[in-house]
């Protein structure tokens, strides 16, 4: 290893008593007491402690914390509590020297708030804290990757710089593109139901835009959108692949932050619009059949029904063009949205597949069916039955690690407030 260092912290242990090692970390704390100084060092994998005698010890203990430094010395015993060792130093080599004044105390000693945080985003990631949620979220990610793999779907890429809406035009940000207007994509939508005609079944993992003026703890500019969609399935079998990925991921994530919310019970509850709407009517709410759930209302039917549940059934008035209304109702659609309590993770559906009802849906939305010339005249070259859904990374990785703020689980939120760091 390139820097002196022969070990990461937690590949030494009590096992090399006697053996000579090189650490590189930062200083998490000194203390000396005479000619003795004690450096905790911590590194991405662990902290040791090291111990510096003589003139060393004066040296040592004037290194600013959280300084870059690799200390040399002989693995020994310790006396200290929660470590299985120390290093006996012979050498303490600054790399990086911090300022002595830093813009928040990574240790926790001293509270800093979000904003001071997400500021100097990358000292607050030497925080063990903050860098389990940013671990948690790594293990959300591979096991979604690992279920969508087993599950037979293929991983695409698709544009974020585009011509025309694929949500419905709400919300975009455009962009000056040559001398025309472009935007970014709010969803690859579009696109992940084009290439169910050649794939069959695919996913997206990836970064998507919303100009929303929304100042929530659940709402982001530029957010993590995991996308599926599949042929010849329809919106029950997707359902079925939502409940799965989302129950593995906290499965295999559970314990390993403070709070999370840990393995979930299955099979998730299913509660139909019509269902809420009646029960909220009970509970003395003024609010109609055909009327949207406001998060006022969703925190009312979360509260009765705890865990994950899916709230099906929609008005079709309510959901994007996209969606296939029911055959015997068509006031009623084939679309889900995955909740937990008010939280919504994830929505999806049955898909319009035969493109001149969809061109009719379009203009129902007022939207003009000319600005989706390329979609459309791809849904004339035999485009299967399909459904799929959208789930919001940040918000399933904020719930599984117990954070009221989905931007504790970003390392650079983006909100209208928010644009650097
Ligand atoms: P929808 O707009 O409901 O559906 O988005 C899907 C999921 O993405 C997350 N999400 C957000 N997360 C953080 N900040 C935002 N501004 C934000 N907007 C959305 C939510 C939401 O449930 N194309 C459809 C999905 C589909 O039918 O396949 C879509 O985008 O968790």
């Amino acid at each position: 290893m390139g820097y002196g260092r022969t070990h990461t912290v937690s590949a030494v242990g009590a096992g090399m008593i006697g053996e000579r090692v090189g650490i590189a970390g930062w200083v998490e704390d000194s203390r000396a007491m005479g000619k003795v100084a004690f450096l905790t060092v911590r590194d991405h994998t662990g902290v040791a402690q090291a111990v510096a005698r003589g003139d060393l010890a004066g040296e040592a203990s004037a290194i600013p914390r959280q300084s870059a430094v690799r200390v040399t010395g002989v693995v020994q015993e310790t006396r200290a509590r929660g470590l299985d060792y120390e290093i006996a130093a012979e050498e303490v080599a600054v790399l990086a020297r911090a300022a002595q004044m830093l813009p928040i105390d990574p240790i926790g000693r001293l509270e800093s708030g979000i904003d001071a945080r997400l500021n100097a985003r990358a000292l607050d990631l030497r925080s063990a804290k903050t860098a389990s949620i940013f671990r948690l979220r790594a293990a959300v990610l591979s096991s979604l990757r690992s279920s969508l793999a087993r599950l037979g779907f293929t991983e695409i890429t698709t544009p974020k710089i585009i011509g025309s809406a694929s949500e419905g035009g709400a919300n975009l940000f455009s962009l000056e593109y040559f001398g025309r207007t472009a935007y970014l994509a709010q969803s690859p939508q579009l696109y992940k139901e084009q290439m169910t005609m050649g794939m069959g079944s695919v996913y997206e993992i990836a970064n998507f835009y919303r100009a929303e003026k929304s100042h929530t703890g659940r709402h982001l500019s530029e957010f993590t959108s995991v996308d599926i969609e599949a042929a010849f399935m329809d919106d029950e079998d997707v359902m079925g692949v939502l409940e799965d990925l989302v129950a593995t991921a906290c499965a295999d994530v559970s314990g390993s932050v403070e709070g999370g919310i840990g393995a979930p019970s299955r099979p998730f509850e299913r509660v139909t619009y019509a269902q809420a709407v009646d029960e909220l009517r009970a509970a003395g709410h003024d609010i109609s059949h055909g009327d949207d759930l406001l998060d006022s209302h969703l925190r009312v039917i979360g509260e009765a029904h705890p865990g994950f549940y899916f709230l099906t059934g929609w008005p079709t008035a309510l959901k994007p063009f996209y969606i296939m209304p029911r055959g015997d109702d068509p006031a009623t659609s084939h679309s889900f949205d995955l909740q937990h309590g008010h939280l919504e993770l994830s929505s999806g559906g049955t898909r319009l597949h035969d493109p001149d009802v969809l061109r009719e849906r379009l203009r129902e939305q007022g939207l003009d069916p000319a600005g989706f010339g390329p979609h459309l005249e791809s849904f004339s070259w035999g485009m299967p039955p399909h459904s799929g859904w959208g789930m919001g990374l940040d918000r399933l990785v904020a719930l599984a690690a117990g954070l009221d703020n989905v931007r504790e689980a970003v390392l650079y939120p983006r909100d209208p407030d928010r644009l650097s760091p």
